[in-house]
């Protein structure tokens, strides 16, 4: 069936999830960094940078566009398939929210090829980028909400409290 997945907040590490496919705050060059990437190659062991290589030395040889999204293997998390997608920087004068829901709209995108029916997000752009929680909060509910997908259950997983009440506050409030 496709239609509006059901939100569920979660307060921990996206690296714990037991969903379909988690999704990597990843940067251009797809080969990891730190925060969310960091964990999830960490964790999700040396499958996840090799099949990445094999992305870059194929169609993605200049890297993955900011917004865009592409699917590997999740190597040993508990989830099946690691989405990663690059959020934008954000620039107090500059910022276009539309690249930000575009990371959330084009991954649940790739969910859908891939047949995932949890998809886990980490709150993209918020830590390295810059991009502050609450806005960044309002442009991931409204781009997930608004998303018709074959995804049933879209998790967002906030890594501390803040960010955690944040989310809830926005999906209390639209
Ligand atoms: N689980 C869930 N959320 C987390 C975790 C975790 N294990 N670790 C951090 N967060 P970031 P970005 C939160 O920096 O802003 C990397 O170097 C964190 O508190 O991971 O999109 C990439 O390679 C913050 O709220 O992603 C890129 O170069 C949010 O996840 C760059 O950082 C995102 O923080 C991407 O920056």
């Amino acid at each position: 069936m496709t239609t509006h997945p059901g939100i569920v907040l979660v307060f921990g590490d996206i690296t714990d999830q037991d969903a379909d496919a988690v999704v990597n705050a990843a940067n251009s060059s797809l080969l990891g960094g730190g925060g969310v990437d960091g964990a999830i190659h960490r964790k999700g062991g040396p499958e996840i940078l090799a099949e990445c290589r094999a992305l870059r030395a194929g169609h993605y040889g200049k890297g993955l566009a900011t917004g865009q999204a592409v699917a590997t293997t999740a190597g040993r998390l508990a989830a099946r398939w690691v989405i990663h997608t690059v959020g934008p920087v954000y620039q107090a004068s500059s910022s276009d929210p539309s690249l930000l829901a575009s990371c959330y709209r084009e991954s649940l995108k790739v969910a859908d090829e891939l047949g995932a029916r949890t998809v886990a997000f980490p709150a993209i752009s918020t830590g390295a980028y810059g991009w502050p929680m609450a806005d960044a909060a309002r442009i991931a509910v409204e781009a997930v909400r608004d998303a018709i997908t074959s995804v049933e259950e879209v998790r967002f997983v906030l890594f501390d409290e803040e960010a955690y009440r944040t989310f809830a506050q926005r999906i209390r409030s639209s």
